[in-house]
């Protein structure tokens, strides 16, 4: 089923949310986005994960861009929460997305609309239901991250995708789930849609914000829940070689969650499966998004009724 989309301040059904083919995105990629999930706690049900954060950065990215959003943060939080009550799901994916729209062809976008909407889809586990206990095969990525000063990585836009889905198709075409980017310096950065960590001798480590990376929201949920379960963290730069002798290493993301990963280019992380490092990371994790236990006020509860 489809649902309905929030477009430019209203609710509309999914076959009227439709943009011109002279839009500035579509030529130029011009798009700042978002994912946030929504989860049917099994305590408080349904609630949105760290909805003020991911607002924040779409207000962020969309600032760094210079496109002037009819929208305050606070109403783009509204409208998420409208978006799903709406579409009667209890767990979903949220896209948000704010576009440079028509307003004459041409790279300079300062005349264009600014147009923004809001969808909500089912989405399941990113990189494999198994995945989340057995772990993916990953490579290293042939296609290097944007350097610095050139493409701004805070910034979540639609154009930086494109380096992206070279990296996911390349590791696909190849019979990998991901593909791992390394930054100009050829020191680790992250997946194409995901955040890396990293552990060796019961310490975590993961590229600084400065390393050309997307700073995940679930990256910082991990900074939290990891130094309360008592591990020490760093952000630091991480030689290719050191995913060769990791003792673990996960993925984090909306989308991915926490996933670990197995091997990296044939050679066998760890034992070879999901390490305790993880596997107490991971619980924690889905504590608080499915169990609903909210030790950090990351839940913002949502009315979802369901039809009788
Ligand atoms: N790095 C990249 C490049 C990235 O795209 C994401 C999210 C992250 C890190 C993790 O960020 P966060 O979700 O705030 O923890 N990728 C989004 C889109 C994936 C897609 O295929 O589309 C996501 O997970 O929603």
């Amino acid at each position: 089923m489809q649902h309905d989309i929030w477009f430019n301040g209203k609710l509309v059904p999914h076959a009227e949310a439709n943009i011109s083919v002279l839009s500035h995105v579509i030529h130029y990629g011009s798009s700042v986005f978002e994912g946030i999930r929504c989860y049917n706690t099994k305590k408080s049900g349904p609630a949105v994960f760290r909805l003020p954060e991911h607002m924040r950065r779409l207000e962020e990215s969309a600032k760094i861009y210079r496109m002037a959003s009819e929208y305050s943060q606070e109403q783009m939080e509204a409208a998420v929460i409208e978006t799903i009550e709406a579409s009667g799901m209890q767990s979903c994916y949220i896209r948000p997305v704010i576009y440079r729209g028509v307003g004459g062809l041409g790279v300079n976008p300062l005349k264009n609309k600014v147009d923004a909407f809001i969808a909500v889809l089912n989405w399941g586990k990113y990189l494999g239901e198994e995945a989340m206990e057995s772990g993916v095969d990953v490579h290293v990525a042939s296609w290097s991250r944007m350097a610095p000063n050139t493409f701004p990585s805070l910034a979540k836009a639609g154009g930086n995708y494109l380096n992206a889905s070279l990296v996911k198709m390349d590791a696909v075409l190849n019979g990998y789930m991901e593909g791992i980017m390394l930054n100009r310096e050829g020191y680790v950065a992250e997946g194409s849609g995901e955040n890396l960590f990293v552990i060796r001798d019961g310490k975590i480590l993961t590229a600084p914000a400065a390393f050309s990376i997307l700073p995940g929201i679930t990256r910082d949920s991990i900074f939290r829940i990891a130094a309360d379960l008592g591990y020490e963290i760093e952000q630091t730069a991480i030689p290719r070689e050191a995913l060769y002798i990791a003792d673990e290493l996960f993925f984090t993301g909306t989308a991915a969650e926490v996933t670990p990963i197995r091997s990296v280019d044939k050679y066998v992380v760890g034992s070879g499966t999901r390490g305790p490092i993880t596997t107490a990371i991971q619980a924690a994790f889905f504590d608080i998004v499915e169990g609903g236990n909210d030790p950090y006020g990351w839940l913002t509860p949502v009315n979802v009724s369901v039809p009788a």
